[in-house]
């Protein structure tokens, strides 16, 4: 049985001039740069990791894949891996957009229902381990390695706190000049204005008291980065923690929080001060302590009361974490009878970074057409 199954996909293969062999990856790249890989069974290959893409749901099974190298608009060279998957029908294309500086990989999946009714289904992007999930990005390290058509939410529990937003971690970069909690060192920043956001699990609108720990350590004078935070439950408190305890002063900022919209989530985010000159917001410490109970500033900001403190967050540090758990990333899909959905992911290719999606204004035509515009202007070879 199993021989004449792989004879029957072997015929396949062989039948169709332009779908590979196996072993034989296919490329595509834009022109004078480095090319990314898809292998014979679709995954798109890039030097930082390996993207699979499958399909869950009733009626899904997992069926052959076509892999063919197509020419989209006619000019631009595409990977396209067709999947028959019972009812649905997954094709995946995969493209290189020129954006600046290196470029971007565009992984293109559409589903298309084929039996005549409707379907929930779950589409599981799987990428390599290592990953860390921010609301819309994967990154490794400082590198934006993916970019999600929306946030993973789905199947997945959320851890009980983390951050969900697209800053980045910079440790080491405070130097506090005074005795203080170490956690101060190391900070997250908002790069290009994005919110630094935490959420962490509370009894469902119970109240605490947030304290927020800030340290800027790279503008000597007042005025360049003065900070909005908002902690849920409180009024918002503007800070420019320069004027208010100098450079490299770490400062405290107290909040009475509460669960307002009793969702069992207290968020904590911070964001750029209105008209800031620098627009990449920071933060260093967060504690959440039981409401009520009378703390020492002092205590805190030498670290003394961690222990005591419902949630300690060395933000940007070792034990930081992303609120969505590590590994898969899961998106439900529902499909009505006979349609066709897609979903485009954004994958950093070979020495390049994906585009964060709220500071770039890249959508998936206006990266098809920059494709398109470089690969027109580019003398053919053959
Ligand atoms: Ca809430
Ligand atoms: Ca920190």
């Amino acid at each position: 049985m199993k021989t004449t199954h792989i004879t029957s996909v072997l015929t396949l293969v062989a039948a169709c001039c332009s779908v590979s062999a196996a072993g034989d990856p296919q490329e595509f790249s834009s022109p004078g740069f480095p090319p990314s890989k898809v292998d014979q069974l679709g995954r798109l290959v890039e030097d930082w990791g390996t993207v699979d893409v499958r399909l869950s749901g009733e009626g899904v099974v997992v069926g052959e894949s076509q892999v063919s190298s197509v020419k989209l608009e006619e000019v631009v060279p595409a990977v396209r891996v067709v999947s028959q998957l019972g009812a649905v029908e997954m094709t995946r294309t995969m493209y290189r957009a020129p954006i600046f500086p290196g470029g971007v990989d565009v992984l293109r999946v559409q589903l298309k229902e084929l039996q005549g009714k409707p379907l929930e289904a779950v589409l599981t992007l799987d990428a390599s381990t290592g990953t860390q999930l921010g609301q819309r990005t994967a990154r490794i390290g400082g590198r934006t390695v993916l970019v999600l058509p929306r946030e993973v939410t789905g199947t997945q529990a959320l851890l009980d706190w983390g951050f969900s937003d697209e800053a980045v971690s910079l440790p080491g970069w405070a130097r506090p000049a005074k005795e203080c909690d170490a956690a101060f060192r190391n900070i997250r920043a908002g790069m290009g204005g994005v919110p630094i956001v935490y959420r962490f699990t509370v009894p469902a609108g119970s109240q605490a008291t947030v304290i927020l720990g800030l340290c800027e350590s790279h503008w000597s004078a007042a005025g360049h980065r003065p900070l909005r935070c908002r902690v849920e439950g409180a009024p918002e408190q503007a800070v420019d923690p320069v004027a208010k305890w100098g450079q490299h002063q770490p400062g405290l900022l107290v909040f009475d929080a509460r669960d307002e919209n009793g969702d069992g989530k207290l968020v904590v985010s911070v964001l750029p001060g209105v008209h800031a000159p620098d627009q990449n917001p920071i933060l260093n410490v967060i504690w959440i302590f039981p409401a009520g109970e009378p703390l020492d500033p002092g205590m805190v900001l030498a670290g003394q009361l961690n222990d005591a403190a419902q949630y300690y967050v060395d933000v940007g540090g070792q034990k930081d974490q992303s609120i969505y758990p590590p590994g898969k990333m899961e998106f439900p899909v529902h499909l009505a009878a006979g349609e066709t959905q897609e979903l485009t992911f954004l994958v950093a290719c070979p020495g390049g970074d994906a585009p964060v999606p709220s500071t770039s204004a890249w959508d998936a035509a206006k990266l098809l057409r920059a494709a398109r515009d470089v690969w027109r202007d580019w003398p053919a070879t053959e």
